[in-house]
């Protein structure tokens, strides 16, 4: 997959993007990202991307000119049909689900505000969608890039090693991750979980499911609820509500 970003900082997300599974997909091949900076783009010997905003106030808006220039070089250097996104807080909120229906397309140009922001007429009229990855306001438009790029890189075959996306694709879909333990056995007398140290692959996937499904019920329900449940899971869950409860009833009788 390409994936163009139009950003004044191309260094920022370049080498953010150097390190661990992203990066290897990078080497790979599997991913591309290029880089179009409005500054390069500029025409005058500041090469000045700012300008005031009709209106007055504080602050300045994204330049119209360079940005357009940049944004019409990341269309015309990507696949045909390559969506450009607008990343911005007040989009369409972007989660695993867009991840997904992106992932697919052979192109994707993202473009990342400074600055107070766009002229709204660039946005309007050079790209097709806007995509904001949660409810806070940040300086640009970087780190939502950065986000997208991770999430759907994942998603792309060839990003993962098979033993990873194993993990990715198994029962767990759509569900928060259970918890993880390593070395040593005992940490200030906090032991792992027994199950796990077993050697009982059907139970220690049994229990992880478990986990999944009870932490879910616990810190995102609206999710499961989304989701949906097995016969199976139902009964898992259930198991974990009751062993949670006398837990909780053991935790409340050392205090009497
Ligand atoms: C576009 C327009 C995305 C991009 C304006 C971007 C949050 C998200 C930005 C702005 C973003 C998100 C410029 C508005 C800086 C705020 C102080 C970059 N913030 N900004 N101003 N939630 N900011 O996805």
């Amino acid at each position: 997959m390409r994936i163009a970003v139009v950003t004044l900082f191309p260094v920022m997300i370049r080498e953010a993007l150097a390190h661990g599974v992203v990066g290897r997909a990078m080497e790979r091949g599997v991913l591309e990202v290029e880089y179009f900076d409005p500054r390069d783009h500029a025409t005058d010997v500041h090469r000045t991307v700012d300008d005031r905003p009709y209106g007055g106030g504080p602050g300045m808006v994204l330049k119209v000119e360079p940005l357009r220039t940049a944004l019409r070089r990341a269309a015309a250097t990507l696949p045909p049909g390559s969506r450009r996104v607008y990343l911005g807080a007040d989009g369409r909120r972007f989660d695993q689900a867009v991840a997904r229906e992106a992932c697919g397309d052979r192109g994707l140009i993202l473009v990342a505000g400074r600055y107070e922001g766009v002229d709204e007429r660039c946005i309007e009229r050079e790209t097709d969608e806007q995509w904001s990855i949660g409810d806070y306001v940040l300086s640009g438009g970087e780190l939502p890039a950065l986000v997208v790029i991770d999430t759907i890189a994942r998603l792309i075959p060839g990003t993962l090693g098979s033993a990873e996306s194993a993990v990715q694709e198994s029962f767990s879909d759509g569900l928060l991750d259970w918890p993880h333990y390593t070395r040593p056995p005992a940490i200030d007398g906090l032991a792992v979980p027994a199950v796990l140290m077993s050697g009982d692959h059907a139970a220690i996937q049994r229990w992880r499911l478990q986990q999944a499904l009870g932490r879910t019920w616990l810190r995102r329900p609206e999710l499961l609820e989304r989701r949906g449940m097995s016969e199976e899971e139902r009964v898992l869950l259930e198991e974990f509500k009751i062993e949670r409860a006398c837990r909780t009833d053991r935790i409340e009788d050392s205090k009497r």
